[in-house]
């Protein structure tokens, strides 16, 4: 992988091992283990052969196969940039198997590969080392040769790593070996050694001296001040296994005393926060993208269903109880209305309610009364819906508490960004209420089928229209983005000054909104809803 430094992280790691500094690498197991590795300022990871196996619970003992390696460290190289070494074991088999790992390493951008002197199937250094066989010299060398002729990146590197010291065969064998490692093209030497006190690397470092660089994993000799490795000239040490140690110390721990405890009260400040593991998963990226790239859902999208006029037209009907309460097919209109909305996934939904309001009781909807509603009108109603929001701004759609509708409306409504979207009927001739509405329409393009991929936005609207320019009747619809909903409560706040606005509608909003030239998208629909305005509605009602 390239690094925010722009080289690769071969070229970084090959720089680590060479640079005249003591470096450190930090174990790593997991994605989110390099990550915290390479947060913390780490400057190169060691992919271990433990903690990998532990953490899918098998022993360190090539039990684990080299592909689920491959596919571990496939997460960790992609979330990072740093160099990956990974603990390649003995190279998981003869010289043709490590030619194959070095390509499939290259090609997940793992700067480099450490590889041990010991048979496949491989056991920890620190079970019973002393007791392991190592590998043939000739053999290992050839291994080397093969893996250094199958990279094709010059700065991808080959760590020899010598375990005479672990299986006891002392400085002169670890030498030996060391030479001949060297010699077949290793890039670094790893002198491993089990003992709590440094003697038998120092030893090996003070006959080496400078012929390759030597990087050690002090697990074992923990104690010794890291200044005693930089005063030998060590090139790099290993903290090989403690991102695992540490984990499992912690989990432990937890799970013992939820177990114990049986509440999270006691532990809720001892783990990291549910926000610190998003931030770690970069979700954050995720959100940006979802804004970019799908289509807008209807999650963050709420309802206000203006419902608080009487409907004189519907005579008796609407005596006891305003007409979003008459009953079509066994349930109220606004049952259905809720309906549909609740069927695209709109749960949020606020209706204003004024005539008999007691009567508008159905659950799970927020109410707005607006006591006014004999001598106010839409835009006061919905001002007050408006204002009674908290929160943050979300998409809104607005309409009737008497229209019946498809889904169909308001999923359209939207899938669009605009911040002012209505539905137009192209079919007005037959539409027979549409004085009752917002009224007829001029759009930018009347409905056909150059429409259909075209951005069509409002030109006009009222009943005064020429007949001539009609396109459609305005179905009462209005969708206003969350950046617009300010916007248009400040519009209303400002119509409603004027008292000669206090029966303002809908469609005298949407005037003012052309009037101040922000754009109204339009889209056209034929059919999809029905507006009750008369008995001849409700009995048409039990089939829609
Ligand atoms: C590993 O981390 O898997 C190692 C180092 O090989 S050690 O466990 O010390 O052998
Ligand atoms: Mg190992």
């Amino acid at each position: 992988m390239s690094s925010t430094s722009g080289t690769t992280t071969s070229h970084q790691f090959k720089k680590l091992l060479l640079s005249d500094q003591l470096e450190f690498i930090c174990e790593a197991h997991n994605g989110l283990s390099a990550k915290i590795v390479q947060e913390a300022g780490f400057r190169g990871i060691w992919a271990s052969g433990l903690s990998i196996s532990a953490q899918f619970g098998v022993r360190d003992n090539n039990e684990a196969s080299w592909t689920q390696i491959l596919e571990v460290l496939e997460f960790m190289s992609d979330a990072t940039t740093i160099p990956i070494l990974l603990d390649g074991d003995t190279g998981y088999g003869n010289f043709n198997n490590m030619q194959r790992l070095v390509r499939k390493l290259e090609q997940r951008h793992i700067a480099a590969v450490c590889i041990e002197d010991k048979l496949f199937p491989k056991m920890n250094s620190f079970i019973k080392g002393n007791a392991q066989p190592m590998a043939d010299m000739q053999e290992f060398c050839g291994k080397i040769k093969a893996g250094k002729d199958a990279q094709t990146d010059p700065d991808f590197s080959i760590i020899a790593r010598v375990e005479a010291f672990i299986c006891g065969w002392g400085l002169a064998e670890a030498l030996r070996r060391a030479e001949a490692y060297h010699q077949a093209g290793a890039d670094g030497i790893l002198i491993h050694s089990a003992l709590s006190v440094p003697d038998e690397i120092i030893s090996f470092k003070q006959e080496w001296g400078n012929r390759c660089p030597v990087v050690i994993v002090p697990t074992k000799y923990y104690a010794t001040p890291t200044d005693v490795f930089r005063q030998h000239g060590f090139s790099m040490v290993i903290w090989a296994n403690h991102m695992l140690r540490a984990a499992v110390a912690a989990m432990q721990k937890t799970a013992r005393t939820l177990k114990k405890q049986e509440h999270l009260l006691s532990i809720e400040d001892k783990v990291a926060s549910v926000s610190e593991i998003f931030r770690l998963q970069n979700s954050a990226e995720l959100q940006e993208a979802e804004d970019r790239y799908l289509p807008k859902g209807v999650e963050n999208t709420s309802a206000i269903v203006l419902a608080a006029s009487r409907g004189y037209e519907l005579g008796e009907l609407t005596e006891h109880q305003p007409k979003t309460m008459v009953v079509i097919q066994g349930r109220p209109i606004l049952s259905h209305i809720v309906d549909t909305y609740n069927a695209v996934g709109i749960k949020d939904i606020v209706v204003v309610r004024g005539y008999k309001k007691e009567t508008v009781n159905l659950p799970n909807l927020t109410y707005v009364d607006n006591d006014d509603f004999a001598d106010a009108g839409e835009l006061d109603s919905l001002l007050k819906a408006l204002q009674s929001r908290k929160g943050p701004a979300r998409s809104t759609i607005v309409s009737y508490g008497d229209v019946l509708f498809n889904k169909y409306i308001p999923q359209s409504l939207c899938q669009e960004n605009d911040d002012f979207v209505i539905f137009v009927d192209s079919n007005w001739q037959e539409q027979t209420s549409y004085a009752r509405l917002g009224g007829f329409t001029e759009c930018t393009i009347p409905n056909s089928r150059r429409a259909f991929n075209a951005k069509i936005y409002l030109k006009q609207i009222g009943n005064n229209i020429p007949q001539t320019c009609i396109h459609g009747v305005c179905m009462g619809f209005l969708k206003v983005s969350p950046g617009a909903t300010e916007l248009i409560t400040a519009i209303i706040v400002e119509l409603l000054l004027n008292p000669a606005n206090r029966k303002a509608t809908i469609s005298q909003l949407l005037q003012e909104l052309l009037r101040r030239q922000y754009p109204v998208r339009v889209l056209y629909t034929v059919g999809h809803w029905l507006d009750i305005n008369s008995l001849d509605d409700v009995v048409q009602a039990g089939s829609f």
